[in-house]
């Protein structure tokens, strides 16, 4: 099997860190994205909607979306449990990724769509043209920001994003944060919580993806 990503992008860097966290190894393919290598037919045969990351099993058939590939090899291999391990850690991992996902990554990814020349036609990942709305790029700045604060709250209240554990929210919003920062939405003194969660993230073996 191999999974096929753009070393840099944040979408693969959640799946990367994951598989680190659990030691998987796996071969990665790289499809150049900035060069809309992406686009072309070849990758589009893998994966027609042109995202990366995109896993290619054995067998010849495709799971796309970073969420649902952690979730394929957390069925293989649950531990350590990334996704919670009690019914309520499960329940608290599940909310905590999608609002990661719902409040902060998209508003980041409208604001950098919407508003880079580089997305110019293609502000939703998807090979079929989508006009660019400056308008859409102010809103995603004010709401990842308003989610800064959001999660900063919770933070200092509790240890991991999703309680006394770290998991697969802490990872997700781990990369938020280095995608948020590309939009410059970053953390102020008034996020102290979320620094000082970043600072300890920071030193855990996953956060070395970062550097490749
Ligand atoms: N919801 C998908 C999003 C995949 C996605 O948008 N990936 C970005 C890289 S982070 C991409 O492939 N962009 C290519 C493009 O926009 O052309 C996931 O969770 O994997």
């Amino acid at each position: 099997m191999k999974i096929y990503e753009f070393r840099r992008a944040p979408n693969p860097r959640r799946v990367q860190m994951f598989l680190t966290e659990k030691n998987i190894d796996v071969e990665y393919v790289q499809v150049n994205v900035r060069n809309g290598e992406n686009r072309e037919s070849d990758y589009l045969n893998i994966n027609p909607k042109s995202g990366v990351p995109a896993l290619q099993l054995d067998n010849g058939n495709v799971i796309s979306e970073s969420m649902a590939i952690c979730r394929y090899f957390d069925a293989i291999q649950p531990e350590p449990y990334l996704f919670g391990e009690t019914p309520e850690e499960k329940g608290l991992v599940e909310m905590w990724n999608r609002k990661i996902e719902i409040e902060g990554m998209n508003p980041v990814g409208e604001c950098l769509r919407n508003s880079s020349e580089a997305f110019k036609d293609r502000a939703v990942p998807d090979p079929r043209v989508t006009k660019q709305i400056p308008e859409l790029a102010e809103r995603g700045s004010m709401l990842a920001n308003r989610f800064l604060g959001d999660i900063n709250e919770r933070l200092s209240k509790n240890k991991y994003v999703a309680g006394e554990n770290f998991s697969m929210a802490d990872i997700n919003l781990y990369v938020f944060l280095d995608f948020a920062s590309w939009v410059k939405v970053i953390p102020t003194e008034d996020h102290q919580s979320l620094i000082k969660w970043k600072e300890v993230i920071s030193a855990r073996k996953c956060a070395k993806v970062f550097e490749s």
